[in-house]
């Protein structure tokens, strides 16, 4: 007998057995993939099985059930959501948001209970949409929204075609009745691909994954709502008849995972309000690293019982609190739209806004990039618009709220002439950016920038002279350019406002001390268009000698790493201009000076090695790092790629950090980086 021949005698699947295993293999497969994002199969197999399921299906109508995985899609479009009641209205939640509150909210659980340390479950705030999922025998019958808590709408087609969520429940033993309440919700990444094809499409964006996820559910076709990528995650019980044993908000989060709903890992079982103040921190450090956006944490009492004994104010469980981070996004007024000129020229459009708190901070302006950004966004003067301050990020206008659009709203008209010195503003037909066309010499405000840049920190390090004082020197004209600044004396600048003698003695010792410098900080204080601080640096290694990169034909600078035809082009450019090269001169011969021929660099620890820096170190700031790194041969760049050797990652690491995991680039501490540049040895 062969091999074969022992297969062939077992006895065959009935059809109905079949299609019962492969709907067990296809949950399993799905659950894996979809709730525990750890794929058992690959996504070959599970479609092979899954035709195969719908062949068999297609063959034996009467095999078909509702809960099958081919069934999630099907039926045709509503003409409207019906209503629904929900038995135990879903409640909303109290919410804090500074530590007092906190502390308050937990004095007062504490008194309430008579419990001196008591016990909470801390849980992320989604940012999505509440839903009820409910289960009849294990079965999903109905999913409805909150609406206000009271009545919802029927959003069952939807909610099918979301892949996490089990149409059937996992267990042996399902209860007669149960329902589930959670949150809908779109992955960061999902909704940047969902934006991108929407573009590709001609069809409308999304402003942010919450109205992404809002818009995909209250599609009246669910076929829409499949091709979009919506998850679940459940944090809440509804209704419930029958059995189930439980004592605390863990045990039950802890059984809705075994029944194959999704729960979010990032949960802690924490005591007192110590504890969560310290989740909270650590969450809102690692918020930008999350896959899916948030807004805050919630916390709950653990002890269902307790739960029970402390009831609920109006619509609100007494039992739990909201902590939410400061508001990432506000609505306010754009009261007019102005252009600041920048130290090359380039005119950007600045929306002034009516002052709002957003992100922790008053914004009272927000960049609009260039004209071709106002007229994509159209926004308007007078329009009410969307402002965004994620951590660390520039203020933005997201979007105006058509809806509120006055009719006397204004379209941006960008102006024909430089608003500061009224030389014509330029736009290259080829180019997003206009510019003012009266160079560094006419415009003042050019020139107030350049000054800026000269004086900055990683530039001539010239400590005390900002902006306020640059902007007097050159309106009172009593500087004509950086050169000036070394011939200043105290008596000129005592006499301007807000300085003093004292003041005025200690600029001009900073002007004195700047003098002696190195030609990378010279050449990046020069701001030639397209020499960045790395750019300078690589120039001043390579040639060794301002002379020698003057006197560079284009050919023999386009052979320096990282130089490329415009970088190489604007060097030229540069240095071939007259006032530029007048204004060379005129430091020099006013004492800046550096040493000269040596710097290059050989047998550097890090000789080659790119880094890039995200997030907040413990003890060393960017600059002490980037000057660690660049001092010892490395590079220092500002996103992440390929060609990224390491990423020096620290709190509130954002999406640098979750790119180079996702490439794969090497991580570091700034333990590890500290060891490594204290060693030598290279991880
Ligand atoms: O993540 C959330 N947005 C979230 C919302 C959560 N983690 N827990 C919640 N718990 C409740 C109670 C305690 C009332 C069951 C909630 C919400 N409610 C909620 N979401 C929308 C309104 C209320």
């Amino acid at each position: 007998m062969t091999t074969l021949d022992l297969f062939t005698d077992l006895p065959q699947p009935t059809p109905a057995e079949k299609v019962r295993q492969l709907r067990r293999d296809l949950e399993r497969y799905s659950h894996a993939y979809y709730v525990l994002d750890n794929p058992i199969v690959p996504d070959s197999e599970y479609d092979r099985l899954y035709r195969e399921l719908q062949a068999l299906e297609a063959r034996h109508p009467e095999l078909v059930t509702p809960d099958s995985p081919t069934q999630r899609v099907g039926g045709a479009p509503l003409a409207q959501f019906e209503k629904v009641q929900h038995r135990i209205p879903m409640l909303s939640l109290q919410n804090g948001f500074d530590e007092a509150e906190i502390e308050a909210f937990d004095r007062r659980v504490s008194e309430e209970l008579g419990i001196q340390a008591v016990e909470y479950t801390a849980e992320l705030k989604f940012d999505g949409l509440a839903v009820n999922l409910r289960y009849e025998k294990g079965q999903l019958v109905q999913a409805a929204t909150r609406g206000d808590g009271t009545t919802g709408e029927n959003i069952t087609a939807n909610v099918r075609t979301i892949q996490c969520i089990p149409l059937r429940l996992d267990t042996e033993q399902p209860p007669p009745l149960l329902e589930i309440r959670g949150e809908v919700l779109m992955y960061k990444q999902d909704f940047q691909d969902l934006n991108k094809r929407q573009l590709e499409n001609g069809q409308k964006t999304f402003v942010n994954p919450r109205n992404a996820a809002a818009g995909s559910l209250r599609q009246l076709d669910s076929r829409i709502t499949a091709s979009r990528r919506l998850r679940f995650f459940a944090y809440g019980l509804g209704e419930l008849e029958g059995a189930a044993p439980l004592q605390s908000q863990q045990q039950m989060l802890d059984w809705f995972m075994q029944m194959g709903l999704p729960v979010c890992p990032e949960r802690r079982t924490v005591t007192g309000y110590q504890g969560l103040i310290a989740f909270f921190k650590e969450i809102h450090a690692r918020r930008d690293t999350l896959p899916y956006e948030i807004d805050g944490v919630v916390y709950k009492v653990n002890r269902l019982a307790q739960q029970q004994k402390l009831g609920f104010v109006s619509h609100a469980p007494r039992f739990a609190l909201a902590h939410k981070f400061p508001a990432q996004e506000m609505l306010t007024q754009v009261l007019d739209i102005d252009v600041q000129v920048g130290r090359t020229g380039a005119i950007t459009p600045v929306a002034r806004l009516k002052p709002v708190f957003v992100g922790g901070v008053t914004v009272t302006n927000a960049t609009l990039h260039n004209e071709e950004e106002v007229r994509r966004k159209d926004i308007r003067i007078g329009d009410t618009v969307i402002v965004r301050r994620a951590a660390d990020v520039i203020p933005e206008v997201v979007s105006s709220v058509l809806e509120k659009r006055p009719e006397d709203a204004r379209e941006f008209i960008m102006p024909t002439h430089c608003p500061v010195c009224g030389a014509p503003i330029i736009r290259p037909e080829d180019e997003a950016v206009a510019r003012c066309s009266g160079g560094w010499i006419n415009c003042p405000a050019q020139k107030k920038r350049g000054l800026e840049l000269f004086a900055s920190r990683k530039a001539m390090n010239i400590e005390g002279l900002g902006e306020q004082l640059i902007d007097q020197l050159v309106d009172k004209a009593v500087i004509q350019d950086a050169a000036d600044l070394f011939t200043l004396d105290v008596p000129t600048l005592a006499a301007l406002d807000r300085m003093a003698e004292k003041s005025a003695a200690n600029l001009v010792a900073e002007c004195g001390k700047a003098k002696e410098t190195t030609l990378a900080r010279f050449l990046y204080a020069l701001g030639i268009r397209h020499v960045g601080e790395t750019t300078a640096r690589t120039l001043a290694e390579h040639f060794g000698s301002l002379q020698a990169i003057i006197d560079a034909p284009e050919e023999q600078l386009l052979q320096v790493e990282d130089i490329g035809a415009t970088v190489a082009a604007s060097i030229k450019a540069f240095f071939a201009d007259g006032h530029s090269m007048a204004l060379v001169n005129r430091l020099q011969a006013n004492g800046v000076h550096w040493p000269e021929g040596g710097g290059k660099k050989q047998d550097q620890v890090l000789a080659g090695k790119r880094f890039v820096l995200t997030g907040t170190l413990p003890s060393l700031t960017r600059d002490q790092a980037s000057e660690i790194i660049l001092s010892l041969g490395g590079k220092v760049s500002g996103s992440v790629s390929k060609k990224t050797d390491y990423v020096l990652a620290g709190a509130e690491a954002g999406s640098k950090l979750e790119k180079a995991q996702a490439l794969g680039i090497t991580i570091l501490t700034e333990e590890d980086f500290l060891a490594m540049t204290k060693t030598g040895k290279l991880v």
